[in-house]
């Protein structure tokens, strides 16, 4: 089986950013390894800090954003990072040419309950009108140079793209290597399988309770045929379900709070997914926009995220231009 680094060499993805994936892939070994241990790692459990997000650091969450930072800004190839677990962006080399904006550990709810977690990852080059300062990373996601994640789960699994599809890599710990073990993702266009945590459908908007319910009529209502439900509570494990064998991945906007409409950051979660699943065939929507078009405007904003089987999102964006209704997110 071949090697994350000469597959990258076929695809002549430039040298320096070989080197900052697999820096990143190093790291993810470390978080791999400590994760495996569970308690016996002394490391699960929270904090008694809150992020910026206003949540519980678990101990991982800071030791897996410690980790990924220093190891990228040694390099010496990374411009600056933006993590959900930074206030601000860390600035590195200010010659380098590398921004990556990361989530060191995507469902860390699901540590302390032995789930699924994973590192999503999204790198960017500095943009030439802004060489400072987090307006650096405000770019859509189409400006993506390679994004990806590392789920934690039974087996350790990269998952990424450099903008020529999607390929699978499972860590062999015996030699320390992410070894290609899908060659080409392809996201069904159809699917039977939806992903969406239905606590929240009184707080829905009017087309995601239509779709939702429609799904739920199955084969005697208006879809025609039965759907089945999955959620991980964490986006790495549910998406990587979508890659695996398609299905619709949503976390809609909601008025539970009225400042804050979405749940998912734009720019270390929905976009890097986002890239995946497009290059997977599949589309990924805030509902009425593609996301990977959206302009940023802060480091830390959140999105409402629609994504998988190409089919059945467009199904789901149809309700929204069917259905008048008042946005919460915009
Ligand atoms: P945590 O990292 O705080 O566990 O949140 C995970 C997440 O951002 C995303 O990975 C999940 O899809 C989503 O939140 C789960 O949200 P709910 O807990 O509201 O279901």
């Amino acid at each position: 089986m071949q090697r994350l680094i000469p597959v990258l060499n076929n695809d002549h993805v430039p040298l320096h950013l070989i080197s900052v994936i697999n820096t990143l892939m190093t790291a993810a070994k470390e978080i791999s390894h400590r994760l495996h241990q569970g308690s016996l790692a002394g490391t699960l459990g929270s904090t008694l800090d809150e992020n910026i997000q206003g949540e519980t650091q678990k101990k991982l969450d800071v030791v897996s954003n410690q980790l990924i930072k220093n190891m990228l800004l040694e390099t010496n190839l990374v411009r600056a990072v933006a993590s959900e677990e930074e206030d601000d962006i860390v600035e590195g080399n200010p010659d380098a040419k590398y921004l990556v904006a990361y989530d060191p550990l995507d469902g860390s709810s699901n540590i302390d309950v032995n789930g699924s977690v994973g590192t999503i990852f999204s790198i960017m080059e500095v943009p030439d009108h802004c060489k400072h300062g987090k307006d650096m990373f405000l770019q859509t996601g189409d400006e993506q140079v390679a994004a990806g994640y590392i789920l934690y789960g039974p087996s350790s699994m990269l998952v990424m793209t450099t903008g020529k599809g999607v390929r699978m890599y499972t860590l062999d710990h015996t030699v320390g290597e992410f070894l290609l073990t899908v060659e080409q993702v392809k996201i069904p266009a159809q699917t039977q399988e939806f992903s969406i945590n239905m606590a929240n459908d009184r707080f829905w908007s009017a087309p995601m309770k239509q779709y939702i319910k429609d799904l739920l009529q199955g084969e005697e209502g208006p879809r025609g045929k039965r759907f089945n439900m999955r959620w991980n509570a964490a986006m790495v494990s549910d998406v990587h379900r979508v890659l695996c064998r398609g299905g619709i991945f949503t976390y809609p906007a909601d008025c539970r709070e009225a400042d804050k409409p979405c749940k998912l950051r734009l720019l270390y979660e929905a976009n890097p997914m986002s890239f995946l699943i497009e290059q997977a065939g599949g589309r990924a929507s805030t509902g009425y926009e593609r996301i990977m078009s959206l302009q940023p405007t802060e480091i830390h904003q959140r999105v409402a995220v629609m994504m998988g089987s190409a089919d059945e999102v467009g199904t789901c964006l149809q309700y929204h231009k069917d259905i008048p209704c008042q946005r919460f997110d915009a």
